[in-house]
């Protein structure tokens, strides 16, 4: 059969499905947009300083042990006075695995663990209150081997066989853990690059595409600010070898993802792609500078700032970019705090250059109270390490995270460093976060300016200018564990000091604290 027939045959199909959808109960029906209309500011992630939140690991409202919808509600006065304008969700779907949620079983409910509809619809309600924008992920690659999609389709369903990939026999591709990618099922093999329980969807059928259209205009119908794609990269593959086929998934996302984006106004559409970032930020509205985020890990933890530092930035279009210094993947390198192994004024360093710098800056929940990793050494999974309960408070049960048992052990630091206590300290990182965003927030030069290095540092310190329009600004950081004198012509100019440096040497050079930084604003 060829594939036009293929598809001619799914379309007769198609005309009889709605007895088949309702026989296992999952909405996959057309969504229409209703266009509904945002009431956050114009471009509004384009200057906002945004949250990554693990919903089920945040905050615990009915004392079941796992984080939620209210209880993440209950936490947004904390973010908005934090600075943050902007939430991404990990997934809140329906999933099977009941952990990360990236084994979807049902794109059009929420995660049963989170709470209901209206709990989720009121969070938004309450986030755009507070002119906090919520983009969502949205995993396009695969579903849950649970979804009953699949289930249909494993079971040989004619309506369903075609929305994943299937062979008569093993195909010998593996993954980047060179764990085999095609899966024995019924007698015949289906594709799951991640995991057997997540199989790749078949994004060559119309029908496939026309379903996460929909699923997309569910939420975006509901009031979700956009979503960020997970795995863009991995979209489709060469049918004989497997490898990642770039020019197909970036022509899908422009011609059938980012259209149902912008049915919607003012939504943002961030794609995850390793490898390719800059590429992929042309088609999505941002992408994650995956990279970057070494250069400016790499300047803190070696004292000395990274030789292509400034080439990464020069080399992109930094207001298409998203920056981060960590995130829920341990391939990113772990909790800050790890990283640092507690050297707070390498930490404060590297915080600083991802809050001054151009981009759109993400923030990893909890590495703005130092949470460190979860140590259990009977669980395998690297990545649970860094997806402790938030650690909100000194409680040795439950960090302030629950009222009950949390689902997960507490990170091992919480006793430590938690909200309650750092945000007592003025020199804590957590205020070291929240002054750096707060200054952001304030000044256009420093979320929209452009960027300029000043070359005559010798690497300790990192020197550069922003500006945006009128405003200017001469920042430095000191990755160096000395005090550093910086003299340069600048200074001869009228700047006066926003923070860090000491305004009476300003005419001679300024000397920056050991990890300190300073912010200087030409006078108007
Ligand atoms: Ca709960
Ligand atoms: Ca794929």
């Amino acid at each position: 059969m060829t594939i036009k027939c293929f598809r001619l045959f799914f379309l007769v199909l198609m005309l009889g499905s709605a007895a088949k959808i309702k026989a296992f109960e999952l909405d996959i029906g057309v969504v229409a947009s209703e266009g509904s209309a945002s009431s956050l500011p114009a471009k509004w992630y384009s200057t906002a300083t945004f949250m990554e939140i693990y919903v089920r690991a945040y905050k615990d409202s009915n004392g079941d042990g796992i984080g939620d919808f209210n209880g993440l509600t209950s936490k947004l006065d904390y973010l908005q006075d934090l600075g943050i304008k902007g939430i991404w969700l990990l997934p809140i779907m329906k999933s099977q695995d009941r952990d990360h949620g990236y084994a979807a079983v049902d794109y059009r409910k929420v995660e049963p663990d989170y709470g209901t509809e209206e709990d989720f619809k009121r969070l938004l309600a309450e986030a755009h209150k507070r002119g906090i924008g919520v983009i969502i992920d949205y995993t396009l690659n695969h579903s849950g081997a649970e979804s009953p999609l699949f289930i249909e389709s494993a079971k040989g369903n004619p309506t369903y066989r075609d929305w994943y990939h299937w062979s008569d026999y093993k195909l010998r591709w593996t993954n980047w853990t060179r764990d085999p990618t095609w899966h024995e099922s019924n007698g015949a093999f289906y594709y799951g690059l991640f995991w057997d329980q997540m199989p790749d969807f078949n994004l060559d059928n119309p029908e496939v595409v026309a379903y996460h259209q929909n699923s997309m205009r569910y939420w975006l119908n509901m009031g979700v600010d956009g979503f960020r794609f997970d795995a863009v990269n991995t979209l489709f593959e060469h049918p004989e070898t497997g490898a990642f086929d770039k020019r197909k998934n970036f022509a899908f996302m422009s011609e059938a993802i980012l259209p149902v984006v912008r049915e919607y106004e003012n939504r943002f559409a961030i794609c995850e792609v390793p490898f390719h970032s800059k590429d992929a930020s042309a088609i999505c509205d941002s992408a994650f500078y995956f990279g970057m985020h070494a250069r400016m890990m790499g300047s803190a933890k070696f004292k000395h700032k990274r030789p292509k530092l400034v080439k990464d930035i020069l080399d992109a279009n930094m207001d298409e970019m998203a920056t981060i210094l960590s995130n829920h993947d341990s391939f990113t390198g772990g909790r800050l705090n790890e990283q640092f192994a507690g050297n707070i004024g390498k930490y404060k360093a590297a915080v600083t250059t991802l809050l001054t710098l151009p981009g759109t800056p993400f923030v990893y929940y909890g590495d703005e109270v130092a949470m460190g990793h979860r140590i259990d050494k009977s669980d395998p999974d690297a990545d649970h390490r860094l997806r402790a309960p938030m650690s909100w408070t000194a409680d040795p049960i439950n960090a302030g995270f629950s009222s009950g048992i949390p689902f997960r052990e507490l990170a091992r630091n919480s006793q430590v460093d938690n909200l309650d206590r750092l945000s007592k300290d003025p020199n804590s990182i957590y205020h070291h976060y929240r002054d750096l965003i707060h200054l952001r927030n304030k000044l256009p030069a420093m979320h929209s300016g452009s960027f300029s290095p000043l070359s005559i540092d010798n690497g300790k310190v990192f020197l550069f200018e922003r500006q945006y329009k009128k405003q200017r600004l001469v920042i430095a950081i000191n990755y160096a564990d000395s005090s550093q004198l910086v003299k340069h012509v600048v200074f001869g100019q009228c700047l006066k000091n926003l923070k860090g440096a000491h305004v009476n040497q300003l005419m001679s050079g300024i000397r920056i604290p050991p990890h300190g930084y300073s912010i200087l604003l030409e006078c108007s």
